[in-house]
């Protein structure tokens, strides 16, 4: 057999990248970017390039099991079944609920809901997406009637003026970072302005970077609303014929609208503010991108209209190089919208009227439809907590680390009678929460479709064997439907069926009335399903393209076919800092990383990057707070704690502390910034204000601190610890509060027959052991009272040494490379492995670009997200020379 080649689409980031994958005859896979997609046309970002490398199957949920005992599929099945059955008898439908995810696909989530609202006659289902897209959700539909975004990739490119707020676009949304970065390169008049309270990466390419006070999203979209009108730029044309609501969104936003109130309430140079709206009033084609920094917060969905309203006021919506741009998380978040997984939708972008809901029940045939919204996945965790749920079935997402509250959450899932997750590892902090664990297929061996940011369907096709027991998500749901007595409706021997059905409903009765329509497939044959390309909804029947761009003419999805432009009003957050909790925490992503750890944690290239979990603060607080870099800290707010490793970054805001999301107890002790995560939400999207908590900072004082490099796994240990996989090994680093016999764990950990090395400084209290085997590390452990033990770099390219020289076996247990040679540093581009020293001391010696590193080094060359890093060593060393 030779090289097979697959064509799926990627399954981390809303992108939703093409990518092709070849499988040699000896089963290796490789992974590059589809160069006909039209999402990336070949380009992959980090993530995507080390996909293959998360493909193996360690830790990986292979048998379902009950309490804990591994079983066959049918006594899981019928425990779930005879479960959901028994609760739904005796207390109703509505104590049993589903929390799905973007990460399921289209097929997946179709079945879930259809069960869900329509057969079981709950509509207790959401999603991980409340957790990420309702704002923009709930913003669309006010503005335009439907959810529905305008725009399209290509906007980004024809555009004059691209504006990022609330988005970390170079880190989060990669593959549009580079595509924005070669149009700038291409147009000299394209102009970036970030809107972030932190510097991140993105504003590498930006022009104006406007480091706003937190929350204070609306008062400066509608500060630029009061400027445009009053310079002119209200299209008079577009709100006439499409337009409602003008006057009243002006009216509220005058009310805090002059230059220095914004200026003000932001916390912004007034020039800056001002250089914003001039460039805003000046550019017709500007394309506003938005994401989590809006749409997570306790006026989230505001934040939207208040930037729709800009675009709505000047006519720019829909026309090439122009439109508000809500960019979606996760690869299928999209998906789940057009389906209905969220609990206040119903299916095919149908919600809870009287005609919707009959004009479901008709379609689906359904026995038991629900007639009214459920709840919403904060409030679905406390209905658990309260035990008026007590059966949930959680899908492709990991709760107990990512909902805000999260030690309540947990505390939810241990009380609740029936929990069910369907996962494809085993041990997730939301799995070991489980009465049943059911083992899911997972990328590369499922298939099914997923819709990207730009509303464009694409396949995920299958390229490996199903692994053990681990069944498709969409048979699953089926199974257990049927024992419900559900047979006749979940009948589907594949996932084009259930394509087929969901693009019938979504034509069903349509007539143009609902944005989501793509009834041109309602008849597709399982060979153009296998043979499908890339579209972009919507495609009705009869149509043989899919549509670029939506309401460019009009034509907007509200009764009156109008846009709506919405009165929105500065609030501040619900939860203001304090004096006892006098910063806010801000959360999100790192570059390398996705979500929950769960695939990236698998990939040391990945994870060498940021390899334990940080605070990151304005070196000025941590000064006030007499905290330095690189002490453990306990992150501490009135729902909870966590402690992490604090680094000093200028690129914060003074006030505020930023946490990355990823870290849990699978890969940590105590590193779960959800803990601390506030449970405030939008009261109209539900949406959780993940990025601004009240919290205090404060040193954890250890007794040893230290960590462990070993080839073989080891036993985590103290009060504080983190592990991540090293190229062949195992990273490890902790702290402890109370003495531990470093020997006698060190034996336990490492291999028999070895060779040890010691050294003991009593007086400095410094401890260092290492074990060698057939000249090559095994393992070493360095212990001390202070977190400023050796570098782990070099350390670490010791475990991949086939021999050590020497000089490395003396040097070893300084830490220290021997003289002569150098550390690489820190990672910083890890598809070549290259390292912050490396690169630092390329500059020094007279590289001054980012091209010219990668000329030299490679870094930067292959997926292009280590650049902005690049360039900004390069500024920073600049920087020093000059002082
Ligand atoms: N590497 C990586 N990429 C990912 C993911 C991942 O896990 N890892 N996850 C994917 C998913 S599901 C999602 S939803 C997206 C999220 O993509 P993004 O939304 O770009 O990422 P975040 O880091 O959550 O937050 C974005 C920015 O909002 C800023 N922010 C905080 N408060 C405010 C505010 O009040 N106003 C403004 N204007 N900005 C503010 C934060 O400082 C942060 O830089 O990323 C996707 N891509
Ligand atoms: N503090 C803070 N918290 C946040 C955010 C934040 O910015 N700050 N962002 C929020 C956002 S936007 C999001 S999207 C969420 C994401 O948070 P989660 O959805 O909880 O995170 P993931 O790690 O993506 O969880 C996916 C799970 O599905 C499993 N899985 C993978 N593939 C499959 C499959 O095919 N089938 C099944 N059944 N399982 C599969 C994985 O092993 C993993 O356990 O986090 C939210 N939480
Ligand atoms: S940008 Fe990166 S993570 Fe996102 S879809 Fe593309 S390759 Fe995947
Ligand atoms: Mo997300």
């Amino acid at each position: 057999m030779s090289t097979q080649t697959t064509a799926t689409t990627c399954p981390y980031c809303g992108v939703g990248c093409g990518v092709l994958v070849d499988r040699d005859a000896a089963g290796t896979v490789s992974v590059r970017g589809n160069p006909e997609h039209p999402a990336n046309f070949g380009r992959l970002c980090s993530k995507g390039s080390a996909l293959a490398e998360t493909l193996g199957l360690e830790g990986r949920l292979l048998t379902p099991e009950v309490n804990g005992q591994a079983c066959d599929w049918d006594q899981a099945l019928d425990t779930v079944a005879s479960g959901f059955r028994r609760i739904i008898d005796e207390y109703g439908p509505d104590a049993v609920a589903i929390y799905g995810s973007g990460q399921l696909l289209t097929e997946d989530y179709y079945v879930a809901n259809k069960l869900m609202k329509g057969f079981i006659g709950s509509p207790n289902i959401d999603t991980n997406s409340r957790l990420c897209m309702a704002s923009a959700v709930v913003g669309h539909k006010r503005a335009f009637g439907a959810d529905a975004v305008p725009v399209c990739y290509e906007d980004l490119e024809l555009a004059d003026l691209v504006v990022l707020t609330g988005s970390n676009l170079a880190w989060c949304h990669p593959v549009l970072f580079q595509r924005l970065r070669a149009a700038r390169e291409q147009n000299p008049n394209l102009k970036v302005v970030v809107i972030d309270p932190r510097r991140t990466d993105s504003c590498d390419i930006a022009d104006l970077h406007l480091p706003l006070r937190p929350g204070s999203d609306i008062a400066l979209f509608n500060g630029l609303l009061t400027h445009l009108s009053r310079y002119g730029k209200v299209d008079y044309r577009f709100l006439e014929q499409h337009g409602n609501g003008f006057s009243d969104a002006l009216e509220a936003a005058e009310q805090s609208g002059s230059l220095p109130e914004t200026a003000f309430l932001c916390g912004l140079p007034e020039q800056d503010v001002l250089q914003f709206f001039r460039w805003f009033a000046a550019t017709e084609k500007t394309v506003t991108v938005f994401s989590q920094g809006i749409n997570q917060s306790s006026v989230g969905t505001d934040k939207v209209n208040a930037i729709v309203n800009c675009h709505l006021l000047t006519g720019r919506i829909g026309r090439p190089g122009m439109g508000p741009f809500s960019i979606t998380g996760q690869p299928n978040a999209m998906g789940g919208r057009e389906v209905g997984g969220l609990a206040n939708q119903l299916a095919a972008h149908m919600d809870f009227t009287p005609e919707d809901i009959d004009r479901v029940r008709r379609f689906w045939d359904a026995p038991n439809i629900a007639d009214k919204p459920g709840l919403k996945a904060v409030d679905m965790f406390e209905a658990i907590g309260r035990g008026e749920i007590k059966a949930v079935w959680i899908m492709a997402t990991n709760p107990a680390v990512s909902l805000p509250d999260a030690d309540k959450v947990r505390a939810a899932l241990a009380g609740c009678e029936l929990v069910v997750v369907s996962d494809c590892m085993r041990e997730t902090d939301t799995a070991r929460l489980a009465t049943v664990r059911l083992p899911a297929l997972t990328w590369g061996e499922k298939d099914g479709t997923v819709t990207n940011s730009e509303r464009r369907i694409s396949r995920q096709r299958r390229f490996l064997p199903a692994p053990g027991a681990a069944r498709a998500d969409w048979w699953i749901i089926c199974e257990v439907a049927k024992r419900l007595g559900f047979a006749e409706a979940f009948d589907y021997v594949a996932p084009c069926e259930i394509f087929r059905e969901h693009a019938r409903l979504s034509g069903f009765e349509n007539g143009g009335r609902r944005a989501f329509d793509i009834g041109a497939l309602a008849e597709i044959s399982a060979a153009e399903y296998e043979a499908l390309t890339p579209f972009q909804w919507p495609r009705p029947a009869g149509s043989r393209t899919g549509q670029t761009r939506l309401y460019g003419e009009g034509g907007f999805h509200t009764p009156s076919g109008r846009a709506q432009l919405v009165p929105v009003s500065h609030q501040a957050p619900q939860n203001a800092p304090n004096p006892d909790y006098p910063l806010i925490l801000n959360t999100g992503r790192v570059r390398d990383h996705w979500h929950t750890l769960t695939r990236t944690g698998k990939a040391p290239r990945l994870c060498a990057h940021m390899p334990e979990p940080l605070a990151q603060i304005h070196p000025s607080d941590a000064y006030r707070l007499g905290l330095l870099e690189g002490d453990l800290v306990s992150i501490e707010s009135l729902w909870g704690k966590a402690v992490v490793r604090l680094r000093l970054d200028e690129q914060q805001q003074e006030g505020c502390v930023f946490v990355p999301m990823h870290w849990n107890d699978s890969f940590s002790a105590q590193a779960c910034i959800d803990a601390v995560v506030n449970p405030a939400r939008d009261p109209l999207s539900g949406e959780p204000e993940f990025k601004h908590t009240p919290v205090k900072v404060q040193s954890c004082r250890y007794q040893w601190h230290g960590f462990c490099l070993s080839r073989e796994t080891v036993s985590p240990i103290g009060d504080y610890w983190t592990q991540l996989p090293v190229v062949n090994g195992q990273r490890l680093e902790f702290a402890c509060s109370e003495g531990v016999d470093w020997h006698s764990w060190a034996q336990a950990q490492a291999p028999a027959e070895v060779e040890w090395l010691e050294f003991k400084d009593p007086g400095r209290g410094l401890f260092r052991l290492a074990a060698v085997q057939d000249n090559r590390l095994a393992f070493c452990l360095f212990i001390g009272p202070e977190p400023n033990l050796p570098e782990r770099e070099w350390l670490t390219t010791l475990l991949s040494a086939d021999s050590l020289s020497v000089n490395e076996r003396l040097a070893l247990l300084s830490g220290a490379p021997p003289a002569g040679t150098g550390s690489q540093g820190r990672t910083v581009c890890s598809c070549f492995g290259v390292g912050e020293n490396t690169i630092c001391a390329a500059v020094r010696a007279g590289c001054h670009s980012a091209k010219e590193i990668t000329r030299q080094l490679k870094a930067g060359g292959n997926c292009g997200s280590c650049l902005p890093e690049i360039e900004r060593l390069i500024a920073e060393n600049k920087r020093e020379r000059a002082a």
